[in-house]
């Protein structure tokens, strides 16, 4: 652990280091340890998302969802994918999930689901949900405000909100995403901008675990 803590971590703190830790864990296999080939990346989807992997019709879809991104944040069409593109896909799967999520009212009784979610599902699962409850608190239910974004940065990422010297840090994080994704400085997040800022604070995380990987 690169850092320590004085409190246990949230339930969102959990889901985040997991997904870097699985990210990790494919990416490790060969070559490059901060970096996916097709061949760790697919791994990595017929085991971690193979419910969304087997729905595909088109067999070479995992080559061009690799396509999608890679190059898109190092410029270099490497067929390699670092945790920042890694992130931006898994992070679409998301926004495409929250809004069938948002779409449909929730189950009235919970069944069961036919295979139970992998580790990387639940962790995407339950950071979808936890915007939808930051979010919902009051007015648009799909947008947080910036006193939605302040109760869940002091709550949920609150190790992270306290260790910061700057006081305007969690407005200064809203004006950062607010209309990168829909254009619109209305002091309203979506979750696609939630994302960006939560992506954001993982790819620090991650960097600084593969330097902490490089001094030992
Ligand atoms: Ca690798
Ligand atoms: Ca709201």
């Amino acid at each position: 652990m690169a850092q320590m803590r004085q409190s246990p971590p949230t339930d969102m703190e959990r889901n985040m280091e997991k997904i870097i830790t699985i990210f990790q864990r494919y990416a490790g296999k060969e070559g490059s340890q901060a970096s996916m080939n097709i061949k760790e990346f697919e791994n990595f989807m017929n085991i971690e998302l193979g419910s969304f992997t087997k729905n595909q019709k088109d067999p070479n879809i995992l080559k061009k969802m690799m396509g999608s991104v890679d190059g898109g944040i190092d410029g270099k069409k490497d067929n390699e994918m670092d945790f920042q593109e890694f992130l931006n896909l898994i992070g679409g799967i998301m926004v495409a999930c929250n809004d069938a999520l948002a779409k449909c009212p929730p189950p009235q009784k919970n069944p069961a689901p036919a295979t139970p979610p992998t580790e990387m599902e639940a962790s995407m699962e339950s950071i979808i949900r936890c915007f939808q409850h930051y979010a919902g608190k009051k007015g648009d239910k799909n947008q947080m405000d910036y006193s939605e974004f302040e109760a869940f940065m002091k709550t949920e990422l609150r190790s992270f909100t306290e260790n910061q010297k700057d006081p305007n840090i969690v407005r200064k994080l809203m004006e950062s995403v607010d209309g990168a994704v829909d254009g619109r400085q209305d002091k309203q997040m979506n979750f696609q901008e939630f994302m960006n800022l939560i992506g954001g604070i993982m790819v620090a995380c991650h960097d600084a675990m593969m330097r902490h990987l490089k001094r030992v």
